[in-house]
């Protein structure tokens, strides 16, 4: 039996034999908090938690009442752990400095801490994902956002967890993706799966299809094609990212939240959502674009910027890719 904490340690010690212990003190922190999450998600029906507080977040979205509770508790686990120098949520117009980079405080971390909001009352899996990057050497700590907006492939660290069925965590820190589920009986995240494979190919695809006409020619080219006796291919679709991703890695297919004429720069957002789970997928051997360019190459110009995402089994986003290509 190993469990979340366990394994990093096991792994540092493995891989960086020199690391201080730091970066897993900060997991541990992030771990904490979605224990607190999934057990919220669990009793809310009870603890008058299920609705909306009657705001809107800066994206525009209507707050749920678990949206703000789980931020709150990320916030709260991982305000105090000395390594981390701001938090930037998908919840609030503004990164949390948490204090100024010095030797220690040398973490960013980015996340979502309850996707799927619109799943949330109807007891439909949702998630929260996260990314972490490091402070950029030689950049003035003032320069906050100059810390902030780095690329995909600078992340040292990115994970979700999915509350569903069971509540299960997978991460990666550029040495595969590992997976653990929450043993209730001891509140224990526990291995289940090791150096996570993703099939390189599947005929499933997970699209919301009601937007169809407003999808660039392209788009609508391969789903046509998917239907043809040929391709034979099945559709899945959640509406929970965190969702429709964990069964994508599993099992394999594609996933895509493209452009829509409502939204040009698709829904998804880079920092939160799209960058994460690229790196999960990369390090199980899939692949993640935004049609024109690999996600994690992608520099962000923007703290809540958005982009099209197309993440899955490496074969299958190469064929969306060859029916659409944006100029
Ligand atoms: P959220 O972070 O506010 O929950 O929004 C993101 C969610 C994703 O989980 C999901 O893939 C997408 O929005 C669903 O959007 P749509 O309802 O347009 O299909
Ligand atoms: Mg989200």
């Amino acid at each position: 039996m190993q469990t979340v904490q366990q394994h990093i340690i096991e792994r540092q010690r493995q891989e960086h034999p020199e690391a201080s212990g730091e970066f897993s003190w900060l997991l541990s922190g992030i771990i904490l908090a979605t224990k607190v999450i999934a057990d919220q998600v669990r009793t809310a029906g009870l603890n008058n938690l299920l609705g909306d507080t009657g705001q809107v977040n800066v994206q525009g979205e209507v707050v749920q009442k678990l949206d703000d509770l789980a931020n709150e508790t990320i916030l709260a686990c991982l305000g105090f752990r000395d390594t981390v120098g701001i938090m930037v949520s998908e919840e609030d117009d503004e990164p949390h400095i948490i204090k100024e980079f010095d030797g220690r405080a040398k973490y960013i971390v980015l996340f979502d801490p309850l996707d799927g909001s619109s799943n949330i009352d109807v007891n439909v899996s949702i998630g929260t994902i996260f990314s972490i990057l490091q402070n950029r050497e030689g950049v003035d700590s003032s320069k906050v956002m100059d810390h902030i907006l780095q690329p995909g492939y600078r992340q040292v660290a990115a994970g979700y967890v999915i509350y569903s069925s069971s509540t299960v965590m997978a991460y990666t820190t550029g040495d595969g993706v590992h997976m653990f589920t929450l043993d209730p009986t001891i509140g224990a995240f526990r291995l289940s799966q090791e150096a996570i494979t993703m099939p390189a190919q599947r005929k499933m695809y997970s699209v919301n299809e009601a937007y169809r006409s407003q999808f660039p020619q392209g788009v609508q080219d391969y789903l046509d094609w998917t239907k043809t006796d040929e391709a034979g291919y099945s559709l899945r679709y959640i509406g929970s990212l965190v969702a429709d991703f964990h069964r994508t890695l599993l099992r394999g297919g594609v996933f895509l939240y493209p452009p829509t004429k409502k939204a040009p720069e698709g829904k998804l957002r880079l920092l939160y959502e799209a960058n994460p789970l690229a790196f999960i997928a990369e390090q199980a051997g899939g692949a993640a674009t935004d049609g024109r360019q690999r996600i994690l190459d992608k520099v962000p110009t923007a703290l809540h910027e958005r982009t099209p995402l197309i993440v899955g089994s490496k074969e299958e986003v190469e064929r969306v890719a060859s029916f659409w290509k944006p100029e």
